[in-house]
């Protein structure tokens, strides 16, 4: 059975990377496949989201770069909140420089951000050696890496052989690679006639899902929790915009509405998958 008609339960307990298991989980456990993307620019109010949304989600996502009044305790808020509510924590950073300086980039410099995301993401565009330099720093600390294989905006430049050389540099560093940033679970990543990939379990986090709009005026395109998870054969639907509207206009109650509201679609697509 490929992975993505297996229950995220029966994943979690073949999955070999402790990052990878712990989300799979953590998704079973809360009955969730939902990441909120926090990107706001106000330390208080990516806070109060967090809080507002932790009960419903499954990994959190940051770009911790774009927070104006940054400082370490934020860092130890954050984390508590994950242990709080149950959640992993995903730095949305994209790396996509020579292993060198992505292994500085990711240990180093203000936000260290090995100490503190369970997964981060990188472009596959510098090749396998950016895998090389963060999993120099990231496996000592059983963290897992998401390469982006297809971004949602329109006009992406990941098409064709690409995203096929995205999957054969995840395939060659399984311990560490656990998943894609793409718009469909790919053909190929399933590819259960060749023996030395049968076992493999490749996560499929979506971003640009939204219900109530088709995109943005910069490029971003939207589709439904049920055409990514039921259709698409993605295990993770990223939102931002969707839950928590616009940067600087909190609202606890209808973040929380929102929230509850994706959870069920993205639960529900999953469901149907699996055929619960
Ligand atoms: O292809 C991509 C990859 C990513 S990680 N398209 C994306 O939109 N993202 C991120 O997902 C993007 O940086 C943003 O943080 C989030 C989508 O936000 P939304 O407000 O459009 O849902």
């Amino acid at each position: 059975t490929p992975p993505h008609l297996q229950t995220y339960a029966q994943r979690a307990q073949k999955h070999t990377n402790p990052a990878a298991k712990l989300l799979l989980e953590t998704m079973e456990r809360k009955q969730t496949n939902l990441s909120v993307s926090v990107d706001v620019t106000k330390a208080q109010e990516f806070l109060a989201i967090i809080d507002a949304v932790g009960p419903f989600v499954c990994l959190i996502k940051t770009h911790i770069d774009i927070i104006e009044d940054f400082d370490n305790s934020l860092i130890n808020r954050l984390q508590e909140l994950s242990t709080q509510h149950d959640f992993l924590i995903f730095e949305d950073r994209k790396f996509a420089d020579i292993g060198n300086t992505v292994a500085l980039q990711y240990s180093s410099g203000v936000y260290k951000i090995a100490s503190w995301a369970h997964i981060t993401n990188a472009h596959a565009v510098p090749g396998p050696s950016i895998v090389t330099g963060l999993a120099s720093i990231g496996v000592p600390l059983q963290r897992g890496l998401i390469l982006l294989a297809e971004m949602s905006s329109k006009g992406a430049l990941t098409t064709g052989s690409y995203v096929e050389d995205a999957v054969r540099m995840a395939r060659a560093r399984r311990d560490f690679v656990v998943g894609f940033i793409a718009q469909h679970r790919m053909e190929g990543i399933d590819a259960l006639e060749r023996t030395d990939v049968a076992d493999e379990d490749f996560l499929v986090l979506a971003p640009g899902v939204g219900l109530d709009s088709k995109g943005d005026a910069m490029g971003q395109q939207y589709r439904t929790p049920e055409e990514v998870v039921l259709n698409c054969g993605c295990d993770v639907i990223i939102v931002g915009r969707g839950i928590f509207g616009k940067s600087g206009e909190f609202n606890a109650e209808s973040v929380q509405v929102q929230a509850k509201r994706y959870q069920s679609a993205g639960w529900d697509a999953y469901k149907k998958r699996v055929s619960l």
